[in-house]
């Protein structure tokens, strides 16, 4: 990057005193921020506020993924992981289907205590109304009560409403009555309309995401949010993205994690795009940091980006690396992540104290205090 104009210095001088007041920034200072502030200042600002939420600590948890289906109605030309409905007959296709005594089976092979957490996303069935969300949420909590249920995307959950002819304030009700925790960040991707239009089709529109995520902290669920960036976006869409994000954080208190995912672009109808590379990535960690005020954590999802770079993350805003995992998750090996993912409890902790950070257990909630009684 060139070196930056007595203006350019200036600006990067007065969005630092904002920072440091504790001031918000605008959509402006943050595209300025992408465009123009050395990643060496961006690391450490966002490192600055990172210890000022939780000082040296970097959280883990103990996950496993299920992604029941892959079939799905929707066509996002990002995704490598969907098999369209008509595919679902054709042994040859990729197309999956688990049953709810693969998924015992799944469970079986980890002995109480081990997990916190299930986190549930998955393809859009054409057939699932909310009575398959309830079942499936009631025969986990049935079979490991001590395990949080982060499960379906907002994309999810407003179909299985639409499907079952109720609200989706119910379709939450219902879900959360059998067992549902929370909800994961997934189906954001970009919110601006048009772009959404080109990498998403006719997948529900970002004020559908951004509704059941309200309706879902009003019914007193929390949930993370995902941004699927490094495709076609430029910065003022991830700011715009990030701002529809901040004003429902402002209302709802309800987001715990925020979770930027790099486009991979393997096996998918964008494959003709290139990668964005490891320094855009730490840029845009360390401006979400600065710019999403209001979301406690932010993610580096390992598994997605490799845990070596989700550890360099560590030095750019980054609080959490996500879970175990155990090479349960295939929507990010399918299209370019790393092809087993699974990461120990020693691996995880590593990685943190590589960084000269603490590690530290969290659950769902990001609670960390009843974890050390309960195991
Ligand atoms: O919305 C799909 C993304 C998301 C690709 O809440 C891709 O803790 C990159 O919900 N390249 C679903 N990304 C995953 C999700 C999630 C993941 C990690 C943590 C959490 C959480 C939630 O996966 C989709 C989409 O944005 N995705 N294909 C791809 N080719
Ligand atoms: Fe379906 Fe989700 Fe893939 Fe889109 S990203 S095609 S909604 S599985």
């Amino acid at each position: 990057m060139p070196a930056l104009s007595a203006e350019s210095e200036k600006k990067l001088r007065l969005i630092d005193e904002k920072l440091l007041e504790g001031r918000r920034i605008t959509v402006d200072e943050g595209r300025f921020l992408y465009e123009e502030a050395p990643l060496e200042w961006l690391g450490e600002r966002a490192s600055r506020r990172r210890r000022a939420l939780h000082g040296e600590e970097a959280y883990y948890n103990r996950n496993i993924h299920f992604e029941p289906t892959n079939i799905c109605i929707y066509a996002c030309k990002f995704c490598a992981f969907y098999r369209p409905p008509k595919a679902a007959a054709d042994p040859s296709s990729g197309a999956w289907d688990y049953s709810f005594e693969d998924l015992r089976a799944k469970l079986d092979r980890y002995p109480a205590g081990s997990l916190t957490e299930i986190h549930i996303t998955g393809g859009v069935h054409p057939d699932r109304g909310v009575e398959y969300g309830e079942a499936l949420c009631a025969f986990i909590r049935n079979l490991r009560p001590e395990v949080h249920i982060k499960a379906f995307t907002a994309v999810e959950i407003s179909y299985f409403a639409k499907k079952s002819g109720i609200p989706v304030a119910e379709a939450l009700e219902r879900l959360k009555a059998a067992g549902l925790g929370s909800l994961p960040g997934g189906g954001a991707e970009i919110f601006d309309p048009e772009v959404r239009k080109r990498i998403a089709g006719g997948k529900s529109p970002a004020h559908t995401w951004l509704e059941v995520h309200e309706i879902a902290h009003k019914a007193g669920l929390f949930s993370n949010a995902t941004m699927l960036y490094g495709h076609v976006e430029n910065f003022g869409h991830r700011l715009d993205h990030m701002l529809r994000l901040r004003d429902l954080q402002d209302r709802t208190g309800g987001f715990r994690a925020f979770i930027p995912l790099r486009y991979r672009n393997d096996a998918n109808a964008l494959s003709h795009l290139p990668e964005a590379l490891p320094a855009d990535d730490l840029r845009n960690y360390a401006v979400a940091r600065l710019f999403l005020d209001n979301i406690p954590h932010l993610k580096a999802y390992w598994a997605m980006l490799g845990l070596e770079l989700a550890t360099e993350a560590l030095d750019y805003g980054v609080d959490d690396l996500d879970g175990t995992v155990d090479d349960t998750t295939r929507i990010y090996s399918m299209a370019g992540g790393p092809a087993h993912p699974t990461a120990s409890v020693k691996i995880l902790e590593d990685a943190i104290r590589s960084k000269g950070r603490v590690p530290v257990e969290r659950d769902s909630e990001y609670r960390t205090e009843p974890l050390k009684s309960l195991f």
